[in-house]
């Protein structure tokens, strides 16, 4: 059986096989991270949700070095839309009704069109911008596994376990770890490396909500003590 490492965590200690454990970085992507985004053009409140890049670059950095299974995710759609789920066209794009946001999904934007494949706010920030090798999953939904590869990709390398990172706390990544749970996945979020749009108690209730009653979804954990033991 493979070698487990363990570290200090809600409800209790996450121990992992550090060669079946994934990190999975969701969405750390321009269009939800800088200005004149996606995110910001949705009324997400900037300084809170880029408080997670510089953590999430330290937890990435440790698992590269730890030779573990690295997984980027993006959302966004085709060029057509033909891929954005109906729900999510009524109301994140220009759908009759709509009037809650000027600018939409694929509509034109300073970074390019929003939430759209090939556009230069669709791709990952230059901090943690993936190398030759490493997964990168896109995904039209909030959750990682509808519509994609992804539980194909893990599976092919054994994954059991995930280490989770990125924004937002309560739209993508919330969504990923209930996702990944129900597939029989063992899942760690990091606190330091996921942040969201919305105050301090907004993100606490998504992690406690993930943790609490032994584990309803998963574990939640803080950066350092898993530095410590990747090191
Ligand atoms: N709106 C919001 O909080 N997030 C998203 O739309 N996507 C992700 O969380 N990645």
């Amino acid at each position: 059986s493979p070698s487990m490492l363990c570290f200090d965590a809600k409800p209790y200690p996450f121990k992992f096989p550090p060669e079946r454990t994934a990190i999975l970085i969701i969405d750390m992507q321009r269009d939800f991270l800088l200005a004149k985004g996606f995110g910001e053009i949705q009324g997400g409140n900037l300084e809170a949700v880029q408080a997670s890049i510089a953590p999430t670059r330290k937890l990435l950095d440790a698992c590269r070095n730890a030779g573990m299974t690295i997984v980027h995710t993006r959302e966004g759609h085709k060029p057509d839309l033909s891929d954005c789920p109906s729900s999510k066209l009524v109301r994140q794009s220009a759908a009759p009704g709509n009037t809650q946001h000027k600018l939409v999904i694929g509509d034109k934007g300073e970074l390019g069109r929003l939430l759209t494949r090939g556009e230069y706010g669709h791709d990952i920030v230059d901090e943690l911008k993936p190398l030759p090798g490493e997964v990168v999953i896109d995904k039209p939904g909030k959750g990682s596994f509808w519509n994609t590869t992804i539980l194909h990709q893990l599976k092919a390398r054994a994954i059991t376990h995930l280490i989770v990172s990125g924004v937002t706390t309560e739209c993508c990544f919330a969504t990923t770890i209930r996702e990944a749970n129900d597939r029989g996945f063992e899942c760690c979020g990091i606190e330091e490396a996921t942040s969201g749009y919305n105050d301090a108690c907004f993100k606490k209730s998504t992690l406690d909500m993930i943790h609490w009653s032994q584990g309803l979804f998963g574990f939640i954990g803080s950066l350092q003590p898993l530095l410590d033991v990747l090191a």
